[in-house]
């Protein structure tokens, strides 16, 4: 390092105490460095300071690339990080926006700088917690240059040439020795995140371009119509009630300044509800005051239309009946929201839910009022799904007091486990009677339960207007009756209703999906985990279901037997058994179903906690979810299609 003036110095005592304090504790800065989420925080944070810039006019486009080498960088054509000295501090003020911990850090609330404002934790934590980090400046006619290592400056920025354009470009490589387990970007989260960005800045194009394969990934993000060709795009797969996205804006001076709004809605065939909320461009995963404002509105101003025209027959509609196939934006401007957490996940002011409610149902009713016979399709199409809740209802507390879903004692399929200890307790659903035979044989009845399912069990998703029949199913209450924990419908943004299905009650902490390694293994599977999602919601997001992997081969040689759980591990063992001699004509046997495995194999490949490996069902999104479930089992052939041939490249088991 050079030697550098007193006052330098000085500075970068308390430049790295702050930077210490993020690499110590980078989760109270950055999110979990472990399971990925403070390593694309990184991410959003360095292209925010980006989007500053475009939301003040000055670039209309942001590069993301990710570097082979690990790092990524951020590209902007705006007016460059200014370079000038920074009066307090006598360092350039570049150097002090890279290396000074943001006041305040994520505590501070001045995330609404529609100017030149660097929010969120700022661009410093990042610094610290990187390998390295190059800042690049184009400003005034000359490039501007600064390096640093675990966020400290190794020289004072320097000018290293000419141009004649202007921008900042930043580059950085994650600091593997904070980031752990997941230390790779991931393209699929990357641009999604970021084509919302692009959708919440209707007219900035994102482009990101991965370099790390050899085969070099570009996506491109530009959408001049904004929120509403987000809606347009959430249902470009479902039949839309109305041809035009239905756009409200309004504005509102509060004590703090002026709060802006945003909405754009489009009602679908789908039976799901999707809304996404935002402050300030920031997603706000369990909504919050905006969300609250808008669900009341909703719920009114289709009751009151409903009304007026005579659609309504007695009973008013409940807000998740109005709500059903809505797919919604709600974006929100504010000076200084408050949240309910450091994550900002809830906005939590509450002067947002009067202005959102009051704008949306007056320009609501006046779509209605413009528009009668869209009216009342929403209408119609609300008073169905209360009938089918209805309904559901009366199956289910029909079958309740039969004693079928509880108390009517363990169904007789089911070989249960010996512990009553349900943190140690798994149970298998297992495809057939045969292999459900092996699987009792071969088990540990101490933790172990199996519970064969006959065939192809109900495909829910096309019973979504007849729940009864998913009550009457034989095998869904058979597991119904084995798991213990009730059961719910499937309902308004996955949350389950209160009470009616309760993992704290679930009598297996793992339920374990077991079928055969074939087409209609994979099919059965997919029925079990589409009931599973729409019924049992809390069972997946909390990790409770998993997928067994038996063998594909069993490769022999004399009496040595080996398993193969993928045809390149087939080759290799192959290979192996045949060790020097080329000519060994090694037994191969394919697996077709669980139930040419003896007892013994079975347990030794697939069901031994010991060795076995599963995958767990994780949810990375729900919305992504929820829309594969629908295209995957409901009713439209093309789009199934459609969906099948664009993905069937991607998809591997981990997927599922
Ligand atoms: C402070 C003031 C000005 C621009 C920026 C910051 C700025 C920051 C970043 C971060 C990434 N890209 C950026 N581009 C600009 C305004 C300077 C002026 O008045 O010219």
């Amino acid at each position: 390092m050079e030697i550098m003036s007193e006052e330098y110095s000085a500075e970068s005592i308390q430049v790295l105490e702050g930077l210490e304090a993020v690499r110590k504790r980078p989760g109270m800065y950055l999110g979990d460095p472990h399971d990925g989420s403070a390593l694309h925080h990184c991410i959003w944070e360095v292209v925010d300071n980006s989007v500053d810039e475009h939301l003040a006019g000055h670039t209309p486009i942001i590069e993301v690339n990710l570097h082979p080498d690990g790092s990524l960088s951020v590209r902007d054509y705006g007016r460059g990080i200014p370079v000038g000295i920074h009066e307090e501090f006598g360092i350039s003020a570049a150097e002090v926006i890279m290396t000074k911990l943001h006041a305040g850090g994520k505590f501070d609330n001045s995330s609404y700088k529609v100017s030149g404002g660097l929010h969120g934790v700022g661009v410093s934590a990042v610094n610290a917690v990187s390998e390295w980090m190059e800042m690049t400046i184009h400003r005034a006619g000359k490039i501007y240059h600064q390096r640093y290592e675990a966020g400290i400056p190794m020289k004072p920025v320097e000018e290293i040439g000419v141009c004649d354009d202007t921008g900042t470009t930043i580059r950085f490589k994650p600091d593997l020795s904070i980031f752990t387990l997941i230390t790779d970007f991931e393209f699929d989260q990357i641009d999604t995140r970021l084509k919302e960005t692009s959708f919440l800045n209707a007219g900035l194009e994102i482009v990101i371009t991965d370099e790390r394969e050899d085969e070099i990934n570009v996506s491109k993000h530009h959408y001049e119509g904004g929120l509403a060709e987000f809606v347009t795009q959430i249902n470009s797969n479902r039949q839309v009630m109305h041809n035009e996205v239905i756009q409200i804006s309004g504005e509102k001076e509060t004590e703090k300044g002026p709060v802006t709004i945003d909405l754009a809605l489009q009602w679908s065939d789908a039976f799901s509800e999707t809304i996404f909320c935002y402050t300030n461009i920031i997603r706000n995963r369990d909504g919050g005051t905006h969300m609250t404002g808008l669900r009341g509105a909703l719920t009114k101003s289709v009751n009151n239309h409903a009304k007026k025209r005579n659609l309504l027959k007695g009973n008013s509609l409940s807000g998740d009946d109005v709500r059903e196939g809505l797919s919604a934006i709600v974006s929100v401007k504010h000076p200084d929201p408050s949240f309910s957490s450091q994550t900002k996940d809830k906005l939590v002011s509450s002067e947002v839910t009067s202005i959102v409610e009051t704008v949306v149902y007056e320009k609501l009713g006046e779509f209605f009022e413009e528009n009668p016979a869209v009216g009342k399709l929403i209408v119609d199409k609300a008073l169905l799904a209360s009938k089918a809740r209805e309904a559901a209802r009366k199956a289910r507390d029909l079958t309740r007091r039969k004693g079928i879903l509880e108390g009517g004692g363990l169904p007789g399929k089911l070989a249960d486990c010996q512990s009553r200890d349900p943190s140690e307790c798994e149970v298998y659903l297992v495809e057939g009677d045969s292999a459900g035979g092996s699987a009792k044989t071969g088990r540990d009845r101490r933790i172990q339960a199996i519970l064969p399912l006959r065939g192809k069990i109900l495909n829910v998703e096309r019973q979504r207007r007849n729940l009864v029949k998913v009550f009457q199913n034989n095998e869904i209450q058979t597991m119904i009756r084995a798991f213990g924990a009730g059961v719910g419908n499937p309902s308004e943004d996955g949350v389950v209703e209160e009470g009616s299905f309760d993992t704290s009650k679930l009598r297996y902490s793992k339920i374990i999906i077991m079928t055969d390694a074939d087409i209609d293994g994979a099919h059965i599977r997919t029925l079990m985990l589409t009931f599973l999602w729409r019924f049992m919601r809390p069972a997946i997001t909390e990790g409770h279901v998993y997928i067994a992997q038996p063998p594909l081969y069993q490769l022999s040689k004399g009496r040595v037997n080996k398993y193969a759980f993928s045809d390149e591990e087939r080759d290799v063992i192959v290979e192996q058994l045949r060790g020097d001699n080329p000519n060994a004509k090694i037994g191969v046997q394919r697996y077709k179903g669980l139930g040419e495995m003896n007892p013994d194999q079975l347990w030794n490949t697939t069901m031994d906690p010991a060795t076995r490996t599963m995958l767990k069902v994780t949810v990375q999104n729900a919305e992504e979810s929820d829309r594969m479930f629908e295209i995957l089992m409901g009713e439209d052939v093309p789009d199934r299609r459609a969906f099948i041939e664009k993905h069937a490249k991607e998809v591997t088991n981990l997927d599922i």
